[in-house]
């Protein structure tokens, strides 16, 4: 890393230099102002920094980056704030300011000819998805924090979310991008292109790239055609190995209709009752799993009922599922989305991990990584859901009351430990989809092989010779 330049202005005036460009109000320092930026959504992450910034066009960040080169002081790219991992906030390792892009919150245009809208980095996902919606196409990424994630945040933790099964994950939905560069240069790569191979294809290097390449200032992003039907399916199985023979059973019977398959455990279901005792239990009796699965066509309402209704038939006859029920209304479909959508806060604490393995080795991961764990914390309770559609687990361990869980997470790194063994051995990763942030930088070095971890050091060298985007995150 080349040396980092020394810093010229005097912290009051370099404060004052940002304001010169950004207006003083969207310059923040007092307490009260900065408190929301500078922790993450669970309180697990805590930092501070100079200043958080505001900028309000893409203009603004090419200047505030730029002062902060010269300057030598480091920046935190922050867009919702729900990173789950502490991608966003500051670590104290460097002096730093947090530059929120939630001012940057225009629709630039929507082309429904083209299928794209081009979008700047601190548009709200929900805003997006309606935007699409009010020019009769979909945006299909969907994920429970999207009334308050930005574009801006997802594409940089390359995010997944409920419709990956069909769609992808976000770096599938871009077309391109305009990034603002670790110098202050601005790349203007906003192409509205499906085919154009003029050499490296450098949107994926700030795809995911979790802030320490440049700052994503807008996208084109993919639009897809509106689905004219829908079912939404809550499905009980018996066993983890009954709901992936269940996943490839109905992908042969409805194809890509089938959008999401979402895996539900009783233990998580029982913490969103408890969490929100006006959810009903979907079906009268108890089972240990369940899925909640949605399928999406074009063409008539009744005719996808019909072809989904003798799918899971065929299903119940083969033994593939236990029981299902059907939403019959749109307010019943959002009612059983309710229930996956409450499961982040229904069990708020505990340790986390965010795993993915191929398809087939999921009931592996779920028994012979439970099975590891009792015997090291006897009494642990797996709060195990997710996107098994994508073979991706969220495998977060707790305690059966709070006090333990507590103590359970002082001792997570021994509770990963064993949970990355098990991840390791069926061929799997430890970040499927939050990314790595503070959280798992070290846990990649043991498990990425040296050549892998050298040329991603030597790619962010290449971009950001004095380390000044996003410190302390990733590498
Ligand atoms: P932030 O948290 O602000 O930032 C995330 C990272 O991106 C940070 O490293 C930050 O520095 C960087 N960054 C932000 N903006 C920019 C920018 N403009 N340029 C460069 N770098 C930038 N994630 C999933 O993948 N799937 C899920 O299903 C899912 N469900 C969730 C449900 C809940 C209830 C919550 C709280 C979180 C969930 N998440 C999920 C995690 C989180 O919502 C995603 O990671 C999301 O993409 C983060 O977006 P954000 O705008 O909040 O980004
Ligand atoms: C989800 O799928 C999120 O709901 C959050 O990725 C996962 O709470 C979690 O661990
Ligand atoms: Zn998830």
């Amino acid at each position: 890393m080349a040396s980092v330049p020394q810093p010229d202005l005097a912290p009051q005036a370099f404060i004052q230099a940002l304001a010169s460009v950004v207006g003083a109000q969207y310059v923040l320092t007092a307490k009260d102002d900065v408190a929301p930026y500078y922790t993450d959504w669970r309180h697990v992450f805590a930092g501070t920094g100079i200043a958080v910034v505001r900028p309000g066009s893409t203009e603004e960040v090419a200047k505030v980056v730029a002062l902060c080169a010269t300057e030598g002081i480091a920046i935190v790219p922050q867009a919702g704030n729900t990173g789950l991992v502490g991608g966003s906030i500051p670590t104290g390792m460097r002096k730093e300011i947090v530059l929120s892009v939630s001012r940057l919150n225009r629709i630039r245009s929507v082309d429904p000819l083209n299928d794209t809208m081009t979008v700047e980095a601190g548009c709200v996902l929900q805003t997006l998805q309606e935007a699409a919606d009010a020019a009769g196409r979909l945006f299909p990424l969907s994920l429970a924090a999207e009334g308050s994630c930005q574009i801006g945040g997802n594409l940089s933790t390359n995010a997944g979310g409920v419709g990956v099964l069909r769609y992808g994950n976000t770096r599938d939905l871009v077309l391109g991008l305009e990034v603002v560069l670790p110098d202050g240069r601005i790349w203007n790569g906003l192409k509205a292109l499906r085919k154009d191979n003029t050499g490296y294809d450098l949107k994926h290097l700030f795809i995911g790239a979790e802030g320490t390449m440049g700052i994503i200032t807008a996208a084109v992003l993919k639009l897809f055609p509106k689905p004219s039907s829908s079912t939404t399916a809550w499905i009980a199985v018996e066993s983890p190995q009954k709901a992936v023979e269940l996943l490839a059973a109905l992908r042969g019977l409805m194809g890509d209709r089938l959008t999401a398959f979402e895996l539900i455990s009783r233990v998580c279901l029982d913490a969103v009752i408890h969490c929100k005792p006006s959810i009903p239990d979907p079906l009268p009796g108890r089972h240990p799993w369940y899925i909640l699965a949605e399928l999406t066509d074009g063409g008539k309402q009744e005719d996808l009922a019909a072809r989904a209704e003798a799918a899971f038939i065929e299903c119940t006859e083969r033994g593939t599922l236990l029981d299902v029920a059907l939403a019959q209304s749109e307010g019943q479909a959002k009612a059983l989305w309710s229930i996956r959508e409450t499961i982040p806060e229904a069990q708020f604490t505990n340790v986390k991990h965010d795993v993915s393995v191929p398809i087939s080795s999921i009931p592996r991961m779920i028994e012979e990584g439970l099975a590891d764990l009792q015997k090291a914390f006897p009494g642990l309770v797996g709060y195990i859901f997710g996107h098994i559609g994508d073979g991706n687990l969220h495998y977060n361990i707790g305690m059966a009351d709070e006090e333990a869980t507590r103590a359970l997470m002082d001792k997570r790194k021994a509770v990963n430990e064993i949970v990355y063994a098990v991840v390791a051995k069926l061929g799997g990763s430890i970040s499927a989809e939050h990314g790595v942030g503070q959280q798992k930088r070290e846990a990649i070095k043991l498990r990425k092989s040296p050549v892998e971890m050298e040329l991603m050091q030597r790619v962010k060298d290449a971009l950001d010779p004095h380390g000044l985007m996003n410190p302390g995150k990733v590498l």
